[in-house]
């Protein structure tokens, strides 16, 4: 497992000529995630970015080889760790993966070949994670956040009600 210290290494460490794809849960937060990286990509001056809105089925990211060709980098985002094929460290050609996760796992995936960033002793939807280390739309990572039912879990009140306090609601009288 990596220490938060080498996540945020490899996301200084991105250049702008990086190939990258982004591969994350199609749902919200899963979405959330990834464009909290797009939009981050894109302020870096990255120009080439695949995204890829995955299934969480077992073993299916092995379906992405056709699209590993010529990449720099791989994040890989809010996707449980048996989405990930076995064999996955046979299929890369070189890429530099970043996998940020949440869901509960028995065991790390702890490839040799993969930084994987999971963060379980608390419950942290993956846009949340996501946007503590690189910032950009809050109210996206808070989005996130609550669909992935983070609103029932108290270590995160005071992320999405410090949020909501901050913005003004509207009241409409019907
Ligand atoms: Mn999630």
């Amino acid at each position: 497992m990596a220490s938060k210290l080498e996540v945020e290494n490899f996301i200084k460490d991105i250049k702008p000529e990086d190939k990258i794809n982004l591969i994350f849960h199609n749902d919200l937060d899963g979405f959330a995630s990834g464009i909290l990286f797009y939009d981050y990509l894109k302020d870096k001056g990255c120009k080439d970015i695949g995204i890829y809105p995955f299934v969480i089925i077992n073993g299916n990211l092995k379906d992405i080889k056709e699209n590993l060709r010529d990449r720099d980098k791989l994040i890989i985002l809010d996707l449980a760790k048996n989405t990930i094929h076995p064999k996955i460290t046979e299929l890369l050609q070189g890429e530099e993966v970043l996998y940020i996760d949440h869901h509960k796992t028995d065991s790390p995936l702890e490839n040799k070949n993969i930084l994987e960033y999971r963060i379980t002793e608390r419950y942290t939807p993956c846009s949340r994670i996501v946007y503590e280390l690189i910032d950009g739309k809050e109210w996206l990572s808070v989005a996130g956040t609550i669909s992935d039912y983070g609103d029932r879990y108290p270590e995160n009140k005071e992320f999405i009600e410090g949020f909501l306090k901050r913005i003004t609601i509207h009241q409409i009288n019907i």
